[in-house]
C-alpha cells in the first residue's frame, strides 16, 4: 500500500503537534501550573498518529492515563486541553479531571482514564453498541503493555472475539509498568501472542515507525469495518520521560542511560521527516514553518487556560451523576 504524500504530512503534523504540546507540559509543569500528575507520552507519538490516522470523526477511541497523544490524534482542542490540565472551568471536564480524564464525545474521545486497562471494557461497549446501532463505526482501544496483565484485557478481548465487534486493540509496549520492566512482569516476550487465544489476528509492529502503524492499523480497522472482528496490534515503542513527571531523574532509577539514549536514536519524529527531506515531499523550511505554527497554537492554549478561572466551591458536587434524561 503506498501512502500519499498528503498523508505522510499529516502523520508528520499530529506527531509534531504531539510533541510540541508535552514539552510545553514538562516546562508548565515544573512551574507548578499543572496541578495533580502528567503522565507523558513523549516517545510514542507514531502509536497515536498512526491509528487514529485510519479513523473517521465518528469512530471511537479509549485513552489511558497517558492519553494527550490519543486525543490530540483523534482531534481534540488545544485550548479545552490545556485549560482541563491547568485545572480550570473552561476545560474539557470543566477542571476537574485533569491530564487524565479528557473525553470529547462529538468526536468520539470516550475519555482518557486513570484507571489502568479501564479503557478496555469501554471500548468493547462501544463496539457492541456500533453494532447493535447497525452502523460501521470502529473503535481503536490503547492501553499498555503493563495494563494487559489486568483482567479486563482478557474479559474484553474473549467478548469482542465472540462477538465479532468492531475494535482494534492497540497494546502500546513501551516496555514498563511505572517502574517494572516488561521481563519482570510478564513471562513473554511478545504480546500479541496472546491474540491466539481469542481467535483473533495479532500483529507486532515497529511502533516508532509510524508509516508501518498506520498500514497494520489501516488493516485492522478495514476488518474491523467489514464486520470481520477484533485485531490485536502490539506497537513496540519507548517512553522517553519518566512514569509520569514526578519519577526521579526520569525513570533513570530503573532504566539505564544507555536504553533512553539508543530509545531515543529511533525517535519516530526525526525518522519521518528525513524520508520528507530526503524523498523531496516537503521542504525543510515548511518543517520549521510548522512547528512555529503549531507552537503559536500552543501558546494560545496556554494563554487561555492561564486566563480561565478555576470552578467555584460550589460546583465541587455538579455533574458527579447524570439527570435523567440528561445527555
Ligand atoms: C487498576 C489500576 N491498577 C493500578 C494502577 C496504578 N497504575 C497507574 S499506571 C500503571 C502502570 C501502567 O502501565 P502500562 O499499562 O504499561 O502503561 P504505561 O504507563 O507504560 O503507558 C499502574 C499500575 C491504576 N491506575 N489502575
Amino acid at each position: 500500500m503506498d501512502i500519499k504524500n498528503d498523508r505522510l504530512c499529516g502523520l508528520y503534523t499530529t506527531m509534531l503537534k504531539i510533541r510540541l504540546f508535552e514539552e510545553r507540559i514538562i516546562d508548565l509543569y515544573a512551574r507548578g501550573m499543572v496541578p495533580g500528575l502528567a503522565h507523558l507520552y513523549i516517545g510514542e507519538e507514531a502509536v497515536a498518529a498512526g491509528v487514529c490516522a485510519t479513523l473517521r470523526e465518528d469512530d471511537y477511541i479509549t485513552s489511558t492515563h497517558r492519553g494527550h497523544g490519543h486525543v490530540i490524534a483523534k482531534g481534540a482542542e488545544l485550548n479545552p486541553m490545556m485549560a482541563e490540565l491547568f485545572g480550570k472551568k473552561s476545560g474539557y471536564c470543566k477542571g476537574k479531571g485533569g491530564s487524565m480524564h479528557i473525553a470529547d464525545m462529538a468526536i468520539g474521545i470516550l475519555g482518557a482514564n486513570g484507571i489502568a486497562g479501564g479503557g478496555l471494557p469501554i471500548a468493547v461497549g462501544a463496539g457492541m453498541s456500533a453494532k447493535w446501532r447497525g452502523t460501521d463505526q470502529v473503535t481503536a482501544c490503547f492501553f499498555g503493555d503493563g495494563s494487559s496483565n489486568n483482567g479486563t484485557f482478557h474479559e474484553s478481548l474473549n467478548l469482542a472475539s465472540l462477538h465479532k465487534l468492531p475494535v482494534v486493540f492497540v497494546c502500546e509496549n513501551n516496555g514498563y509498568g511505572i517502574s517494572v520492566s516488561q521481563e519482570m512482569h510478564q513471562p513473554i516476550k511478545d504480546i500479541a501472542i496472546r491474540a491466539i487465544g481469542f481467535d483473533m489476528p495479532g500483529v507486532v509492529v515497529d511502533g516508532n515507525d509510524v508509516i508501518e502503524v498506520y498500514k497494520e492499523a489501516e488493516k485492522a480497522v478495514r476488518r474491523a469495518r467489514a464486520k470481520e472482528g477484533p485485531t490485536l496490534i502490539e506497537c513496540k515503542t519507548y517512553r522517553w520521560r519518566g512514569h509520569h513527571e514526578g519519577d526521579p531523574n526520569q525513570g533513570g532509577r530503573y532504566r539505564t542511560k544507555e536504553e533512553i539514549e539508543a530509545w531515543k536514536e529511533k525517535d519516530p519524529i526525526k525518522r519521518l521527516a528525513q524520508k520528507l527531506i530526503v524523498e523531496k515531499i516537503i521542504l525543510k523550511k515548511r518543517l520549521t514553518a510548522l512547528e512555529q505554527e503549531i507552537n503559536e497554537e500552543i501558546d494560545r492554549a496556554v494563554d487561555f487556560a492561564d486566563k480561565s478561572a478555576f470552578p467555584a466551591m460550589e460546583a465541587l458536587y455538579e455533574d458527579v451523576y447524570v439527570q435523567e434524561g440528561e445527555k
